[in-house]
């Protein structure tokens, strides 16, 4: 099922119980962020927050924060290796997104001295954040100032005044704004924000200009197999996803930089950027009685990306034919990037040496770790990896370790993007022991006595 809006999506949600409306009152600051992230890291349900201190404005967060929820979002069920086939089935067939007149996004519109930003309900996400964030689960749609296509990336956005944000940008829409810095013009920027779940992990995941034009309007147009709606801004030249909840419109100022954070950021650490840019905000669109989305950061975090990461290199792998490849993951404590577990039927001596060279050579800049483990494994669970690490491995013989190298994460001990990295090989064949069997209980057995479980008054 293709959801046109983050409304639609909610509804399904509270329909199969994974959405909860929080009415009493809760604080902006420091309370709502450590709220969503306890119900995170608990595998809650989304977490609507309707009276938000000093707002009227509700907030939503959570809304892609398990397995389940992203499943939705995707329209798939069954194995992980369904939502990988999902997730990359929109790259396959992009499909170019259609232009439509109006949309709910213009229900009310304040142009000028009616911009008013802090209206909507930002919190202090985390207790040492320099102010408010708004737009953490967001999409800031810029443009080609030669080709005029779109790009779209989640940058986050610190709320300085009634139309000033502070950004921290990078990739796709840094180079755009390099373009306008060029010719000493401010780049037209759009803020769309309350997205049907899609165009969330579009924004948030590296989808190249070269997929198509609007790459990731196109990429979740083929994903869903219907084009995305989207709507001509009214102060740009610019088109925005017409169902969104809010939109800013504005401007990114040439030759301005700031120093902007701390936020707490994803690699599980406060960081900031010293090259931080500011956007001036020109018009606000939304609908009425819009829902605000925003989502708190850290190495375990809402949007799926443990499992968007792990499907374009589960595709890589597969396209390769790598030898043996049963499943990857990246989990969330390599914050979805650092730290990638590969699970493989191991035939032959040195395979293990193989996959871990092809995930290396696939993945240029990282992931800093990475751990084989046989075939059986459930890489979900770290007490089934780390068991393996410890059982499977002689450190001097499976442990490598290479020289200092490109990298491209974030973590603190990375000095001028180079570091080493690590490859551990836990599985069990070619080891010179023949490993006995695993006592653990079997499938058939397991499935028996838990259908037993209410009977044995056990539920
Ligand atoms: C919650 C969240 C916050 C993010 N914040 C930023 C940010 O502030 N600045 C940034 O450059 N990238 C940020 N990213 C990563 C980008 O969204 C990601 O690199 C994306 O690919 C950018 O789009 P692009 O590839 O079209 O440039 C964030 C990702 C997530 C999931
Ligand atoms: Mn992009």
């Amino acid at each position: 099922m293709a959801f046109d809006s983050l409304r639609d999506f909610l509804s399904s949600l509270e329909h199969m119980g994974e959405l909860k409306h929080i009415k009493a009152e809760v604080e902006p600051v420091h309370e709502l962020g450590a709220i969503a992230y306890h119900s995170l890291i608990k595998k809650g349900p989304a977490l609507v927050f309707e009276n938000i201190k000093g707002y009227r404005t509700p907030l939503v967060t959570n809304v892609l924060s398990t397995d389940r929820k992203v499943a939705v979002a995707l329209g798939v069920e069954g194995t992980m290796q369904n939502m990988f086939e999902k997730f990359l089935s929109g790259f396959k067939n992009p499909m170019v997104p259609v232009e439509v007149k109006g949309g709910p996004c213009k229900e009310e519109i304040y142009k000028d001295d009616a911009v008013d930003i802090t209206k909507f309900p930002t919190p202090v996400w985390h207790e040492k954040d320099a102010g408010p964030y708004l737009g953490t689960f967001h999409g800031c749609i810029t443009r080609d100032r030669a080709t005029g296509d779109q790009n779209m990336g989640m940058y986050r956005l610190l709320v300085k005044d009634k139309k000033t944000l502070w950004m921290s940008i990078h990739r796709d829409g840094l180079a755009h704004y390099r373009q306008y810095e060029a010719a000493n013009e401010p780049m037209p920027m759009a803020v769309a924000i309350g997205m049907e779940p899609l165009l969330c992990i579009a924004a948030m995941s590296p989808i190249s200009s070269g997929l198509a034009r609007h790459a990731e309007f196109a990429y979740v147009g083929g994903l869903r197999g219907k084009p995305v709606d989207l709507t001509k801004c009214e102060t740009l030249d610019m088109l925005v996803p017409a169902q969104a909840e809010i939109v800013l419109e504005g401007e990114v100022l040439p030759k301005v930089r700031v120093d902007e954070g701390p936020h707490g950021e994803s690699h599980g650490f406060y960081g900031g950027e010293k090259e931080g840019l500011v956007f001036q905000v020109r018009c606000v669109t939304h609908r009425k009685n819009p829902i605000h989305q925003g989502l708190i950061c850290n190495f375990m975090e809402d949007g799926g990306k443990r499992i968007t990461r792990s499907a374009v290199l589960w595709g890589k792998l597969k396209s390769l034919g790598t030898p043996g490849v049963v499943d990857v993951r990246f989990p969330d404590p390599g914050c979805g990037r650092e730290i990638c577990v590969v699970s493989a039927d191991i035939k032959e001596p040195g395979q293990v040496m193989q996959i871990v060279e092809t995930v290396w050579g696939v993945n240029a800049m990282g992931p800093n770790w990475i751990i084989v483990v046989d075939a059986d494994a459930d890489l979900d669970d770290w007490n089934d990896i780390w068991w393996r690490m410890y059982s499977r491995t002689e450190p001097h013989r499976d442990v490598w370790i290479t020289p200092p190298r490109q990298h491209g994460g974030h973590q603190p001990l990375v000095k001028h993007g180079f570091t080493s990295r690590i490859a551990i090989d836990a599985t069990s064949k070619f080891k010179g022991v023949e490993f006995p069997e695993i006592n653990t209980v079997s499938r058939e057995l397991t499935q028996k006595v838990l259908s037993r479980w209410a009977e044995l008054g056990l539920e």
